[in-house]
């Protein structure tokens, strides 16, 4: 049944790219609103992808993605925070995570997730009249009340939390009565409005076709809405290459270099059909197609990514878990081929995506997130963005301001011990990539750096005592104290 609905959909596609603009796509095209696909990979590091300087390197070409680049605009300097959920939060936000309770990802509080009084980059498409589906891993709440369905998308097909869980069901020591929560992970889906259902089991076997389902269910999601020519907004958060980076069937052995490569090649491949299929609903020129990661590369060796030139793992306060790749391509408004160093953060995407849409940044909130449009748009050679707070979990790193970062506290992995300095280091990154030389007491000359950096620090402290950080396990429903 799944399988048919992929393979009609996939048909459909054919035959519309044969014959010439429907209505509805020409409507679409001159419609004001642009449709929104929004990837975002799971641990993808910086220096995976060719233009990046990955690609062969990493035992697979990536064509689509690498031409997608040449047709957008990318972003050497995107910074996410460091871990799954906590990205999330700050994507679907545009808060730090830190404010909406989920910092961290869930270890000890098993209710976790964004409270119903959050306002979602969903909830704003959805409001300006926007369809909004996400296919894939959400990562943010996994009990009633706090699915996706229930954050203003209109439709869910993926997984609650985190494909390590795949691992389980096969695992002969797992006891699932230990626990409530230490329960098997479903592949759900559901409907605004309705209730999100189990439908299989997530494991090993379905961690290898995930996101070819999710693939093809986003491709029909976005088939349906031009059909219906109404603007839409397709998240596709896909499972790879998170750990077990275990290729699907179809790609097992393709790039002769291990299944790390077969995996990339996969995950070229699949952005190419998203790219093909919006050219074939004629939808090309008015979809923002946008390319990312929710944190840096894995720390478990088998798994290893890459992240370029930035020192690090994911879980770290270090550049390859902030620094993802950005790829955004809107023929006409983005300028095609242009890369630099500008920074920008991933909670900058709701108030950007609001101003595009139509929609509503609240005004009863801080959003830490701010409009991007003209930056991206190339109206101004800057961005509107000059410093980021790093977190790791829920406690402060330290900070990045323009070309520097001020560390209070440092890590060398995603799982090692952090270490507090007793006098925080600068690092200029223009200087020393893999901040392995800080600015230091014996190294006096750009101590300057720590007026600038701290007040970035300071506001942002005082901002808590103005609105209060909702806590991990907060439980709906939630109204802030007046
Ligand atoms: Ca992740």
């Amino acid at each position: 049944m799944k399988k048919r609905k992929g393979v009609l959909a996939y048909m459909l596609a054919l035959v519309l790219m044969l014959t010439p603009l429907t209505a509805q796509a020409q409507r679409a095209a001159d419609g004001k609103k642009p449709n929104v696909v929004l990837i975002l990979m799971d641990n993808f590091g910086w220096g995976e992808l060719g233009v990046y300087g990955g690609g062969v390197l990493r035992g697979a070409p990536t064509p689509r993605i690498d031409k997608l680049a040449s047709e957008g605009m990318r972003l050497l300097n995107f910074n996410v925070e460091a871990q799954c959920t906590p990205s999330r939060a700050a994507l679907m936000t545009g808060r730090y995570a830190f404010r909406t309770g989920n910092g961290s990802v869930p270890i000890d509080t098993p209710i976790y997730g964004l409270v119903q009084w959050e306002y979602t980059m969903a909830e704003m498409l959805s409001d300006a009249g926007y369809a909004t589906g996400i296919f894939g891993k959400w990562h943010l709440g996994h009990t009633e009340g706090r699915f996706p369905i229930d954050q203003g998308f209109d439709e869910w097909y993926g997984i609650p939390n985190s494909t390590d869980e795949s691992f389980w069901p096969d695992n002969p020591l797992f006891d699932p009565t230990s626990d409530p929560f230490a329960r098997v992970e479903h592949i759900m889906q559901g409907r605004k409005g309705g209730k999100a259902e189990n439908l299989r089991v997530y494991d090993s076997q379905e961690r290898l076709l995930i996101d070819k389902e999710l693939t093809d269910r986003t491709i029909d999601f976005m088939q349906r809405q031009q059909s219906a020519g109404k603007p839409f907004s397709a998240f596709v958060p896909y499972t790879q290459p998170h750990l077990p980076t275990l290729p699907h069937p179809d790609f097992k052995g393709k790039s002769g270099n291990g299944p790390w490569a077969d995996v990339l090649m996969q995950i070229d491949s699949y952005v190419g059909r998203l790219l093909d299929a919006v050219d074939e609903l004629g939808l090309r020129d008015n979809t923002i197609f946008i390319f990312t990661s929710d944190n840096g590369p894995e720390f478990s060796r088998a798994w290893y990514g890459s992240s370029g030139p930035w020192r690090g793992t994911y879980f770290t306060g270090l550049e390859a878990s902030l620094r993802v790749p950005f790829i955004v391509r809107w023929p006409g408004r983005v300028p095609a081929g242009a890369v630099n160093n500008e920074m920008m953060h991933e909670m900058d995407l709701f108030p950007t995506l609001a101003r595009i849409a139509g929609g509503n940044v609240p005004t009863d909130r801080i959003i830490d997130g701010v409009d991007q449009t003209d930056f991206l748009s190339g109206k101004q050679e800057k961005s509107n963005r000059e410093d980021v707070v790093i977190y790791v979990g829920n406690d402060v790193h330290g900070v990045k301001w323009r070309n520097w970062k001020m560390m209070l506290k440092e890590m060398d992995s995603g799982d090692g011990p952090v270490r507090e300095l007793s006098i925080p280091r600068f690092y200029n990154l223009l200087v020393d990539q893999k901040e392995e030389h800080p600015a230091a007491p014996n190294v006096p000359e750009n101590l300057w750096v720590r007026f600038p950096a701290s007040k970035v620090l300071v506001n942002h402290a005082a901002s808590f005592k103005k609105e209060p950080p909702i806590r991990p396990g907060t439980p709906d429903p939630y109204v802030p104290k007046p």
